[in-house]
């Protein structure tokens, strides 16, 4: 037979792919390489490839006689959080569970390694927490210690949660996949980040929703929030700052709309409409500077949602005040805030 040959083989959905290989015009031989597809789902992580050769010219046509050849994946079963089995969704300082397995038993595997794909820097150090040494199924947690500075809040999420693993044969060949991606979460707690004093929600919000913001820290004596009334009109947030510690909202019907409740989805929301809240004050306390102020309260008229009266909106709690009431509508006024979900990783937050 003359040339040309190509040759010729199954991909696991039974379709053929052809690979015209002109060198072997010229050589009558070739080594090839062959990257097998993943198995497809459905199929048990096993599927065969069958090769054959086959050349023609202007005489005929030859193919030689089927090779089988089969195939092994290196299977993933699950990454996933331990406690409550969502697929593909880690937590620093959580157990993660894990399992992966080559379909044939007989090939004896190995060698196993996990990881998580290292960067420069190097972002998260799974260790494995049982059996205390690696295997194709297990336990692993992330240290806490691995907790971004806020500024990298954007760390967490799929960014650097590419899973490698690998094992090895009965003839010591290594097998090894990457192509696992999961999205990491930080716990809320009250400390467990760079910045050691606050808690970790307050840490990596404020962070992501106002970068640049600044005077704003975490006060554990704040119900909700705080705004000074002298320069520079320092913030400080409490915890009410995050439904997940306290469950209650002491909101007027006043707006017509409803307090967030608690429904393990808001607390980025609560947080960032108390913050709103108390930047409105900031902006507003400076704002009498021999300003026309009809009823005295210290807002300008131009600015005063009840220009000729004082606690025009009403607040009770501010009944013994003789003017915050009407600063305090117009915080409200614009307090009703949600959250992108792409800024919450926290655990059972928006893109859990
Ligand atoms: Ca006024
Ligand atoms: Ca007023
Ligand atoms: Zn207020």
């Amino acid at each position: 037979m003359q040339d040309p040959s190509i040759d010729t083989w199954t991909n696991p959905d039974g379709t053929w792919n052809e690979d015209v290989d002109w060198d072997i015009l010229q050589e009558k031989h070739a080594d090839e390489d062959y990257t097998a597809p993943l198995v497809p789902d459905g199929l048990g992580g096993i599927y065969s490839v069958d090769f054959i050769v086959e050349g023609w010219d202007y005489h005929g046509h030859e193919a030689s006689e089927v090779a089988s050849l089969t195939v092994y994946e290196l299977l993933y079963y699950y990454v996933r959080d331990g406690a409550t089995d969502e697929a593909d969704k880690i937590v620093v300082g959580r157990d993660i569970e894990y399992s992966a397995m080559p379909v044939s038993d007989d090939v004896q595997k190995d060698g196993w390694r996990w990881a998580m794909a290292d960067g420069v820097p190097d972002k998260w150090h799974p260790e494995p927490v049982a059996p205390a040494d690696w295997d194709h199924h297990g336990t692993m947690k992330i240290p806490v210690t691995d907790m971004p500075l806020a500024s990298h809040w954007n760390r967490f999420g799929p960014a650097y949660g590419h899973i490698y693993v690998r094992c090895i044969d009965g003839d010591e060949n290594w097998h090894e996949r990457e192509d696992k991606v999961v999205s990491v979460f930080f716990q809320e707690d009250p400390t467990h980040n760079p910045g050691a004093t606050d808690p970790n929600w307050f840490y990596y919000w404020k962070a992501a929703l106002f970068p640049n913001v600044q005077n704003v820290t975490y006060s554990s004596a704040r119900v909700y929030g705080f705004a000074a009334f002298a320069p520079p009109y320092a913030i400080e947030i409490g915890d009410s700052g995050n439904l997940h510690y306290q469950a209650a909202y002491n909101h007027t019907a006043l707006f017509g709309y409803a307090r967030p409740t608690v429904d393990g989805k808001n607390r980025i929301d609560l947080f960032y409409s108390v913050l709103t809240h108390e930047l409105q004050h900031r902006a507003d306390f400076p704002s009498l500077d021999g300003a026309p102020d009809a009823d005295g309260d210290r807002l300008p008229d131009a600015i005063d949602p009840f220009p000729g009266v004082i606690n025009g909106a009403g607040y009770g709690e501010y009944a013994a005040s003789p003017w915050v009431g009407d600063w305090e509508f117009r915080a409200r006024a614009v307090e009703n805030k949600v959250a992108p979900a792409a800024k919450d990783w926290s655990f059972r937050g928006k893109q859990w």
